[in-house]
């Protein structure tokens, strides 16, 4: 699909002029979200510029979070989402939201007993039991985060209760947290974490650590979600009332 065209009587310099033409063609529907941007080699052909300029133009676009890099698949137009940060959903309705389809692979799924770390943070005594959930987050088909969930044994009976959704499951049994603490940290993700989202090593992520807790006051789960930075904003409303 052709972007546009280069104007011969622009002075600004080449790579801008082809930022601008990808800007147009996303802003134009003309490139849509989760698109491949074609290969260096074929821009530079099309448009006639050095393969120099279609890296930097390129570039500037992936830093801007306006295209994201996926190891080993190419260039796509990123598909950024906006999350509040003050609403007590899930990822299937995040995704639900934007008119994604939320899906999950599995890392590991585990009944065990608490350790002391999780034992702090959901109140629990010592050698309580838990379930434990680790899985890759994807929004059709895109690595969006990594989750590593623990959830006080009494919110459910067992592992498989949990097809796709956590918050499903737990909606169905009545033990849906209404209440939640979080905090956000970035984090650069480490080869292991970067192979699982298809990123590189370095690639800016987001950490936020839900903690969340039952109508009765009882803690429910505490998450580590990794987030791929170039894939959020996490927005809020803020009021002095
Ligand atoms: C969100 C929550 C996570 C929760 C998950 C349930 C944040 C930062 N984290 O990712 O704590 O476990 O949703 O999603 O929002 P699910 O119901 O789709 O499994």
């Amino acid at each position: 699909d052709q972007v546009g065209r280069f104007r011969a009587d622009n002075p600004s310099p080449l790579y801008l002029q082809l930022q601008q033409l990808i800007r147009e063609g996303i802003g134009g529907n003309v490139l849509n979200q989760g698109d491949a941007i074609p290969p260096e080699r074929d821009l530079a052909i099309e448009y006639d510029v050095s393969r120099i300029t279609v890296r930097k133009a390129i570039g500037g676009l992936v830093e801007e979070g306006l295209l994201t890099r996926r190891r080993g698949a190419g260039t796509f137009v990123a598909g950024r989402v906006e999350k509040s940060f003050s609403k007590l959903s899930s990822f299937t309705e995040d995704m639900a939201a934007r008119g994604r389809r939320a899906s999950s692979s599995w890392i590991s799924r585990a009944p065990g007993q608490v350790n002391p770390e999780e034992a702090m943070m959901l109140g629990l005594s010592p050698g309580a039991p838990v379930l434990r959930f680790a899985r890759i987050r994807y929004a059709d088909d895109e690595p969006m985060a990594l989750e590593f969930s623990t959830l006080a044994g009494y919110c459910l009976t067992s592992v498989d209760a949990v097809e796709e959704s956590l918050y499903t499951a737990l909606e169905k049994v009545g033990n849906r947290p209404v209440r939640a603490l979080q905090r956000l940290r970035a984090v650069p993700f480490g080869t292991e974490h970067a192979r699982m989202l298809g990123v590189d090593p370095g690639h800016a992520g987001l950490l936020i650590e839900r903690r969340a807790f039952l109508r009765d006051g009882r803690a429910a789960e505490v998450t580590r979600s990794y987030y791929r930075g170039d894939a959020y904003d996490f927005v809020a409303e803020l009021s002095d009332i």
